[in-house]
């Protein structure tokens, strides 16, 4: 046979296992069209949902007139907030342990929010529906800004809450106050503070984006009233969590709800929370009797489906005369709309911001979070990062600059002399988390020497000169960043989401003759799941990857899991796999002996065998072990081949990368050039590296967009200025920038093959690395620090405010 003369370098090279830019199988049905989202599921008398969503950012509603709407053709039922009260779902339960209104109960809270729920034979019967209910509101005070929130005479808010001193997170100090959260060492630090050789102080401002996967959020629900079954097809990054949050707000019991996540097309947190849609799908389904389906338009999503940032980070940053820092200290006021409906492991209202010490050996820190009501939407979503980890990255890697500026010193220096050392691992950092590994300063002096920094530093210079000397009007800019994540959470221990603890799955069947299925918890969004996690078992196991079915997101088959965001399905899921795995390899070797006629120790795995240890010319392969498992009997071994794992981390992992970025920008128009980005990312083990230059190259656009001019703007009024992609900055193939990437490895000690997340990082590090580099362009003007997005105005407006216009 052909395999028995192949070296094991090319048997191994065969499976396609880890290390191998396999090709994404997802992509065969993508690229032609044959993906099957939300939206293509077509149901035997399938209605249609939409919603009378709100003009007004506060405003109490007199009344509700729903009967021109019914007289519409087409239009079969109306529901608002008094019939869902009866059954307990006009407010529903947030993730962060506040509640939300399903339908305007009495008043809405911001523009957009979902104040009738009208159900049609299709789209358009739902939209003339929608415009004929007729609502009449009378408009009350809006506040769009958190500090004024917190006024003492400023408008109430939550009037649910009116009297309530506690909430989920501890007391409340105001009517618009949602929690106070606190790390650290207050005192040490301000003590610190009070005796350091220098302080920078700035506030760090993360503005208010929106993750905006290209395909909108959406369900149908199809209520069986023979079967009593109710199918939930959705956009959902954690299908099995959905289902029970139904069943525990719905009352059905949780056997008789299937939850199908099918194709998604970008999830980046958008898809982790429960909207009204979905309730209200759900209650018009058993009412009608029939499918209903929601999809959301592009306004819809913009405007009411979970936001992101919008955190107002004040910082102080202690130092000495030398650059050591030896202490930070921030309050963050956190900016949640109507409802707090963050999506955060239950313990951390914040997310994990207490990451805001970033790659530095800081000893001393402290960090408190206020989260405050306005009239703005809901969400707070880890959009392409774990928990807030892209705000706590950004104001540090912004203090950092800060603090350089202050100290007169080269801000690469400044990160050199700071960085948690290699032999400080696992670092314990102040703000309570233990870094599993890492090695900044290598991948550091790698970065530096890519891009050639001095080189680089000396061409500014020289270009600032000619500018002084007015022969040119473009300033060069050069963006560092270096970023430590912290994903895969996360141990049960401290981590859950509505009391449901973050570990996760993966089932794995190997088929007689030798082919597998493997199911996991999670549910890919494009991120290449069913490539990755199948070279995974290829690895282990040796089966070929193309050999084996990857299944995820349907909870009927699927072992439960908590979903992927957070970067966790590679940290946790991909560990689940490797174990199961290992089950089945160890299952595999008390076969193999049986057959071969050795003892169990006596034979070896060797890539897709196993060998008779000192006989290499006697072996079985895994193919052979597997027709056995079913076909022989074999004492003291249960007869197939399977294995499921349930894990549940020891810690979390903690990916780092060191990016850099040379702007050029024009001072009188404001607009800039990405001349070069370099991003070099360490995720220990690589699973697939084509697919993490993937994830790169997507995260580092979105947060090209984010520093450069994406944004949810609201006015005075709390109107949504920029619902639509006329507005909301989405880059083409046009304004991306090219990129270069590259890496180092420095596996995670405690996960079972070394690997870490990495879909996120390339949005944390990028998005600090693109605007470092517009403040940097203007640093010997005096910028100390400009809010982003740093479009082609506000860049021109430095300029101008820094006197450059002449
Ligand atoms: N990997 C490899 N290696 C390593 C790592 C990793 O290979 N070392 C790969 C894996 O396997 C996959 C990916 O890569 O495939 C990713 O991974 P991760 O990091 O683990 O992650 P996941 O969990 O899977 O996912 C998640 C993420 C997130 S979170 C986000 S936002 C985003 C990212 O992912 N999203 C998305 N990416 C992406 N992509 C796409 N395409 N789409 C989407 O949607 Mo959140 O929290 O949700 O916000």
């Amino acid at each position: 046979m052909k395999d028995e003369v192949q070296s094991p370098e090319e048997r191994s090279a065969g499976l396609k296992g880890m290390g191998c830019s396999r090709k994404r199988v997802e992509d065969v049905r993508f690229t032609q069209g044959k993906g099957n989202y939300v939206d293509d599921i077509k149901l035997d008398g399938m209605l249609t949902g939409d919603f009378v969503r709100s003009p007004y950012a506060h405003a109490r509603i007199k009344s509700i007139d729903t009967e021109a709407a019914l007289a519409v053709p087409g239009v079969l039922a109306v529901l608002t907030a008094k019939d869902l009260e009866p059954l307990g779902l006009h407010w529903m339960p947030t993730l962060a342990g506040d509640k939300q209104m399903v339908l305007a109960d009495g008043k809405v809270l911001f523009q957009g929010q979902e104040v009738a729920y009208v159900v049609a034979t299709d789209r358009y019967a739902a939209a003339d529906g929608v415009a004929a209910v007729e609502v009449d509101y009378e408009d009350l005070p809006v506040v769009t800004d958190p500090f004024k929130a917190m006024d003492p005479d400023a408008p109430v808010l939550r009037e649910d809450l009116a009297g309530q001193t506690e909430g989920a997170h501890g007391p409340r100090r105001h009517h618009n106050h949602i929690f106070t959260w606190e790390q650290g060492d207050r005192a040490a630090t301000e003590a610190v503070l009070a005796e350091a050789d220098v302080v920078a102080e700035e506030m760090v401002y993360y503005h208010r984006t929106h993750p905006m996967p290209l395909e909108t959020c959406g369900c149908v629900a199809s209520m069986d009233k023979v079967t009593g079954k109710l199918t939930l097809w959705g956009t959902f990054q954690a299908p099995h969590a959905v289902r029970t949050v139904a069943s525990l707000i719905s009352g059905i019991a949780e056997h008789n709800i299937r939850v199908i996540s099918p194709d998604i097309g970008g999830g980046f947190g958008n898809k982790v929370g429960v909207y009204p849609g979905y309730v209200c799908s759900i209650v018009a389904s058993i009412v009608t009797g029939k499918p209903v389906k929601w999809v959301e338009s592009r306004m819809d999503n913009l405007m009411s489906t979970a936001f992101a940032r919008d955190y107002w980070m004040q910082g102080k940053i202690a130092a000495t005369k030398e650059g050591k820092i030896t202490g930070l200290w921030c309050h963050t006021t956190a900016d949640h709309g109507g409802f707090d409906a963050c999506a955060d492991p239950t313990k951390f209202p914040a997310g994990f911001m207490n990451i805001c010490t970033g790659s530095y050996d800081i000893p001393v820190a402290y960090l408190a979070v206020d989260g405050v009501y306005t009239n703005k939407a809901p969400g707070g979503v880890a959009y392409r990062c774990s928990f807030r980890v892209t705000e706590a990255a950004y104001f540090i890697e912004r203090m950092i600059e800060v603090l350089a500026i202050k100290l007169n010193m080269d801000a690469a220096e400044l990160r050199r002399i700071n960085f948690i050392r290699k032999d400080q691992f696992p670092y314990q950092s102040a703000l309570g988390w233990e870094y599993d590994s890492g090695d900044y300063h290598t991948a550091w002096e790698k970065a530096l020497n890519a891009v050639g920094y001095d080189a680089l530093r000396r061409e500014q210079a020289a270009r600032l000169e000619a500018f002084k000397r007015g022969e040119t009007r473009k300033l060069i800019g050069i963006g560092l960043t270096h970023f430590t994540e912290i994903v895969g959470a996360g141990p049960v221990k401290n981590c859950d989401i509505l009391g449901l603890g973050m570990f996760d799955s993966c089932e794995i069947r190997i088929h007689p003759t030798g082919s597998a299925i493997a199911r996991l918890g999670t549910i890919s969004q494009g991120q290449g799941h069913a490539t990755t996690f199948a070279q995974i078992i290829a690895s282990e196991i040796g089966i070929p990857a193309d050999d084996i079915t990857l299944e995820e997101g349907d909870t009927d088959t699927a072992p439960y899991g908590l979903g992927t965001y957070g970067s966790r399905s590679t940290p946790v899921a991909g560990a689940a796999t490797a174990m199961a795995a290992r089950k089945i390899r160890a299952k595999a070797q008390m076969i193999a002996a049986y057959l071969l006629e050795v003892h169990d120790d006596d034979v070896e795995f060797d890539v897709d065998r196993f060998v008779v240890k000192g006989a290499p010319e006697r072996f079985k392969t895994m193919k052979e072990i597997a027709f056995a498992s079913y076909n022989q009997a074999i004492p003291g071994v249960e007869p197939g081949l399977e294995a499921v794992s349930y894990y549940d981390p020891p810690n979390m992992t903690y990916p780092f990368g060191a990016y850099i970025c040379v702007m050029e920008i024009d001072v009188d128009t404001g607009e800039h050039e990405v001349r070069s980005f370099y991003a070099l990312d360490d995720c220990g083990t690589r699973i697939n590296p084509m697919i993490i230059e993937g994830q790169v190259h997507g995260g580092a656009t979105e947060g090209y967009a984010i520093a450069m001019g994406q944004e949810i703007a609201y006015d005075d009024m709390g109107n949504h200025k920029t619902a639509t992609l006329m507005d909301f900055f989405v880059p083409t193939a046009w304004e991306t920038p090219h990129y270069t990437t590259d890496f180092t490895v420095t596996p995670s000690p405690h996960h079972p093959i070394g690997a870490k997340g990495v879909g996120e990082s390339p949005n944390v590090g990028s998005v600090p690395c693109f605007s470092n580099a517009v403040h940097d362009a203007f640093r010997p003007f005096g910028l100390v620090q400009s809010h982003m997005p740093h479009d082609h105005w506000r860049i021109w407006k430095i300029a101008e405010d820094l006197g450059l216009h002449g």
